[in-house]
C-alpha cells in the first residue's frame, strides 16, 4: 500500500494523477497546508522541506518501506516501480527526464510565482508581476513550440513529464495566460484534461480545500510561520 501525504495543489495533483494512471492502490492522507499540518514532527520526518507531496510505500524496492518527498522523485519512483510513463529506450527515458527537470526547475517555480504576485500578494508590485508573468509566457512558449513538433512533451508517448506539467497549466488564467496564444499547448491541455485517470486524480482531497482567502492560511504559507526556525 502507498500512503500519499498530500493536498489538492498542482504538486499534489501530479502524484494523485500518476497513482490513478498506474492503477496502484493508495491511501490519500490530507496535510492541510493552510492550517500548518506540514510543520508537524511526523510530517517533517518524511518531508523535511515541509512541503507536500510525500509518499510512504510499504513495499519499497528491497521489500522494505521507503519514504520519499519531492514530486519529481516520486514520479520517477512510481514510473520505475510500474514500468509506466518513463519511456522504453534509454533515449526516451533521458528525454522524459529532461522535460521533467524543465517542469521541476522552471514551470513549477515560475508559474507559482506568477500566480502568487498576480493573485495572493497583498501589495501589487508591478515589477514582480511583470517579471513572473513574462517568464510564465516565455515558458508556455517553450512548451507550445515543443508540442508543435510532438504530441507530448517527451515525444510520441504520454509520460511523467506531461503528468508533472499539466496540473500547473490548470491555473493558466491566474498566471496571465491566454490559450489563444498557445494553440499547440491548448490541444495538449484539452487532451490530457479528458483522460479519465486525470479527471479522477484532480478530485483527490479536492473537497477539503477552501479558497486561499483567510488571513490565517496566508500567514501560515507566506508569513512568519513558514520561516520560523524548526
Ligand atoms: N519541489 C516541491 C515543491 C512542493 C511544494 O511547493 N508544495 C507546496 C504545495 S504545491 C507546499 O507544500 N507548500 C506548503 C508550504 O510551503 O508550507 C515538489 O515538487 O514536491
Amino acid at each position: 500500500m502507498i500512503d500519499v501525504y498530500s493536498w489538492p495543489t498542482p504538486n499534489g495533483h501530479k502524484v494523485h494523477i500518476m497513482l490513478e494512471e498506474c492503477g496502484l492502490d493508495y491511501r490519500a492522507i490530507p496535510i492541510d497546508i493552510g492550517a500548518g499540518d506540514q510543520f508537524s514532527a511526523e510530517f517533517l520526518a518524511i518531508s523535511p522541506n515541509n512541503k507536500i507531496p510525500a509518499i510512504v510505500d510499504s513495499d519499497g524496492p528491497d521489500g522494505k518501506p521507503i519514504s520519499l518527498f519531492e514530486s519529481g522523485a516520486i514520479l520517477v519512483y512510481l514510473a520505475g516501480k510500474t514500468g509506466l510513463f518513463l519511456g522504453k529506450t534509454d533515449r526516451e527515458k533521458y528525454t522524459t527526464l529532461q522535460w521533467l527537470m524543465f517542469q521541476m526547475g522552471g514551470v513549477g517555480p515560475m508559474l507559482g510565482q506568477a500566480h502568487h504576485f498576480r493573485i495572493y500578494a497583498p501589495d501589487k508590485i508591478d515589477y514582480a508581476i511583470d517579471r513572473y508573468s513574462n517568464e510564465a509566457k516565455r515558458l508556455y512558449g517553450v512548451i507550445d513550440k515543443q508540442l508543435s513538433y510532438t504530441p507530448y512533451l517527451a515525444g510520441d508517448e504520454y509520460t511523467i513529464a506531461d503528468i508533472a506539467t499539466f496540473p500547473w497549466t490548470r491555473s493558466f488564467a491566474n498566471q496571465g495566460i491566454d490559450w489563444a496564444d498557445f494553440p499547440h499547448a491548448k490541444r495538449w491541455f484539452d487532451e490530457i484534461s479528458a483522460r479519465p485517470a486525470v479527471q479522477r486524480g484532480v478530485t483527490v482531497l479536492a473537497d477539503l480545500r477552501k479558497p486561499l482567502t483567510d488571513d490565517k492560511a496566508k500567514e501560515v504559507l507566506f508569513g512568519k510561520t513558514q520561516y520560523a526556525k524548526k
